[in-house]
């Protein structure tokens, strides 16, 4: 299960209300990507390349020859990791669960105990988002300080849940930045999905309210709200966000059923206060970590696992409609390691 694994498609014949409630309004510059260089064909791997030479080949030029592990081979390894984006805590955890195993195998195997460990950290956060089909829009509420990749996740999640055959509308959320909302509109145009909007300075939980109602009407499964992004530090802009919460209860009390929070992957062990921030205003129920095609810094989602223990759904690998992974722990571990043997086993250092 999974959001690859939706119900049936529910009849939406009824799009006539549209266009009183500013859908996007077709003037807008489109430019469909299709699935090239940035889309689906490129491997993990190939996308989390800078992580994965920081990552793999920093162990791999410490760890040479050395076979015996012993507690320098393990301090060296746990700078490595400090050293990948992982934090402290976290770095000694893994350490601590390598050094114990490794004393019950014969010939251990340092790459594979620690294989082994991060994907032991991950697993738990490997919780795809699923939609469940209630008859209600299930609503998708996206958060996140400034630039962090909200808008551009919306648009990716928006395909994704298209071709999982649901039925998907965008409430421009974002009132505050100047020419948000026309961006969020370009996302729906290139997914041919409605744009509720109101324009800039409009109240945001008004919009996503709107939305949701409108939703509601037209039997659409999917609301997906764009929100400003937002310092914990803004205690409007904070205090807007747990309006927007209270106000979509009014439509439907279980809502926002998804609360998920955009992380930029660039940032590092700062996601991790981020999140923190952020929880203390809003229930967090997710997390997508984004641009981690550009960032070598994919070891702050073992901190982001460790420490918060929130779902991660989603990792974004690029700027295209594409670029956007529902996150599975192996994969991830094994794109930052390195080669994979044939049958799926870690080539051994
Ligand atoms: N390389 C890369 N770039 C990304 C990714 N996700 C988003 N971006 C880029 O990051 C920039 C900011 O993305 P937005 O989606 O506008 O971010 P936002 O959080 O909505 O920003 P605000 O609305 O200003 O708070 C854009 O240039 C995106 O193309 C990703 O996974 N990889
Ligand atoms: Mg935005």
């Amino acid at each position: 299960m999974g959001i690859f694994s939706f119900l049936k498609r529910k009849d939406h014949s009824d799009t006539s209300e549209s266009a009183e409630i500013s859908p996007a309004d077709g003037n807008l510059p489109v430019s469909v990507e299709p699935p090239g260089p940035a889309g689906p064909a490129n491997s993990l791997d190939t996308q989390l390349e800078k992580s994965r030479s920081r990552f793999a080949g920093g162990l791999l030029s410490f760890l040479g020859g050395r076979k015996k592990i012993d507690e320098g081979l393990l301090e060296e390894l746990e700078s490595q990791l400090i050293m990948s984006d992982i934090g402290v805590p976290t770095a000694s955890r893994i350490i601590k669960a390598v050094e114990h195993n490794a004393k019950s195998h014969d010939n251990p195997d340092l790459r594979t105990l620690l294989r082994e460990q991060l994907i032991n950290i991950l697993k738990p956060c490997e919780v795809p988002l699923e939609i469940p089909e209630t008859g209600n829009p299930y609503v998708l509420l996206v958060v996140g300080v400034n630039g962090a990749g909200k808008t551009t996740t919306i648009g990716k999640i928006a395909r994704q849940l298209q071709n999982g055959d649901k039925s998907v509308m965008l409430a421009a959320g974002d009132t505050f930045r100047a020419a948000a909302v026309e961006q969020l509109q370009t996302w729906g145009q290139r997914n041919n999905i409605t744009v509720i909007a109101q324009g800039n300075g409009a109240d945001s939980a008004s919009v996503i309210f709107d939305a949701v109602q409108s939703a509601t009407a037209r039997n659409v499964d999917v609301v997906i709200a764009d929100t400003a992004g937002r310092l914990h530090t803004q205690s409007g802009l904070m205090d807007e966000l747990a309006k927007v919460a209270r106000v979509v209860k009014k439509i439907d009390d279980s809502a926002p059923h998804e609360t998920l929070l955009v992380l930029d992957g660039t940032t590092g062990q700062n996601g991790l206060n981020q999140a923190r921030e952020f929880s203390n205003t809003v229930k967090v129920t997710g997390l997508a970590v984004t641009k981690l095609d550009g960032s070598a810094k994919g070891g702050m989602l073992f901190t982001l696992a460790d420490e918060l223990k929130l779902p991660i759904r989603f990792i974004g690998v690029g700027e295209g409609i594409y670029d956007l992974r529902v996150f599975l722990a192996e994969d991830f571990v094994d794109a930052l390691l390195g080669d994979k043997s044939p049958d799926g086993s870690v080539t051994p250092l």
